[in-house]
Parts: C-alpha cells; structure tokens; sequence
C-alpha cells in the first residue's frame, strides 16, 4: 500500500533487547528489521505519513517478568540499554511508551493494569486522531506479540491497517507462531503486504 499524509506508519519496539542479537529477547532476524523498518520511515516520510514508535518500559519488577510470576526473561528496563531504541533505527517522529506503570499488554494502543485489571489506553490512539490519520502500516518487533496485538487493535478501533510482513519478525515460542499470526491478521481484516 502507499503512504499518503493520512497514513501513518507505526513502528513498534524495535528496541535492543529485541533487535540487537545480544538482548535479553533477541528476535532471530531482528536487524534485519531494523534495515527494513527504516526503509518504510523513508518511504512514509516522502510521501508526506507520519511516524509512531512504540517501546515497551517495564519497571524493574513486574508481572510481566518470569521472575515475578510472568512469562518473560527480563527485558526493556526502563532507562537501561535494552529498552533503548536500536541506534541505527531512523527515528523521526513521537515515541509512545507503554507498561511505565507496570501495566502489562502487548498493543501500543492499551495496557492493563496488573492489579486493577483495568485497560487503560497509551498516547498512540489519541496522537492518531489528532493528526488526522486514516490508515496504518504497522512493522517492528516482534510479529506474534506486539506487532500482532497493535495491529487488531488498531483494526478494533476502527482505521484500516497493513502489516508490512518484510518488516516484521517473530519470537516463536513455538514453532509456527509467526505463521498462525499472520492468519489470525487476515482473519480479522488486516492486509498483509
Ligand atoms: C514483546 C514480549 C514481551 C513485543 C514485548 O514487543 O512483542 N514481546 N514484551
Ligand atoms: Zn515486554
């Protein structure tokens, strides 16, 4: 799909610890997404999109974690090099944070609160509305989590969406995660490209 001024492309946590092999949650072709994704920020920001980043901040302790009663080895730590966007990323427009509080959740658009249960909503949604976007090209890291959890909410809330599915790449946690993602995308409206 081209990008027009009302398209925005959104990068999502293309942050050391996912796209630097040595991370804490090394995605196997991490930097070649990073390579890919900047070539999306040159093409969005020609024809005039804007561009969003996403990066996961966790606190130090949080249900997110193994250690704390979660799923994940420890990762993106808020003001450590692991949470820092890759240095090569071409970053040219707002980074939205998300899980500040502890919240837990995957979407740049909402997370939840670990011990309210509450969904609260992060900036991007309300930074979208009001640059006036119509559609969405999401790419980044990591396909069967963030980039899968991003890319239905923001079809759920209304905008079309495109995944650019060459820059994007999966954890598998099991073996044909990032394929059974890319059918439940298609399942629910959005264009893989
Ligand atoms: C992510 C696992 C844990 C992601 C974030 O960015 O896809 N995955 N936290
Ligand atoms: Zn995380």
């Amino acid at each position: 799909m081209p990008y027009s001024p009302r398209t925005a492309l959104v990068v999502v946590d293309v942050q050391n610890d996912f796209a630097d092999p040595s991370g804490s949650l090394a995605v196997h072709g991490g930097p070649e997404v990073v390579a890919a994704a900047n070539a999306e920020v040159r093409a969005a920001t020609t024809a005039g999109a804007a561009v969003f980043y996403t990066q996961d901040w966790h606190p130090a302790d949080t249900p997110h974690f193994a250690k704390d009663g979660g799923t994940w080895p420890v990762h993106c730590v808020r003001d450590t090099w692991g949470a820092q966007l890759h240095p090569e990323l071409q970053v040219v427009g707002e980074v939205v944070r998300k899980g500040e509080n502890g919240e837990d959740g995957y979407s740049g658009f909402s997370m939840r609160d670990p011990g309210s249960g509450e969904v609260v909503p992060t900036r991007l949604p309300a930074l979208l509305r009001d640059a006036g976007v119509e559609e969405l090209v999401v790419v980044g890291l990591a396909t069967d989590y963030c980039v899968r959890a991003t890319a239905l909410e923001g079809r759920q809330q209304g905008w079309p969406v495109t995944v650019r599915w060459s820059a994007v790449a999966a954890v598998d946690v099991e073996p044909g995660d990032g394929e059974r993602t890319r059918e439940d995308l298609v399942a629910a409206g959005v264009v893989i490209a």
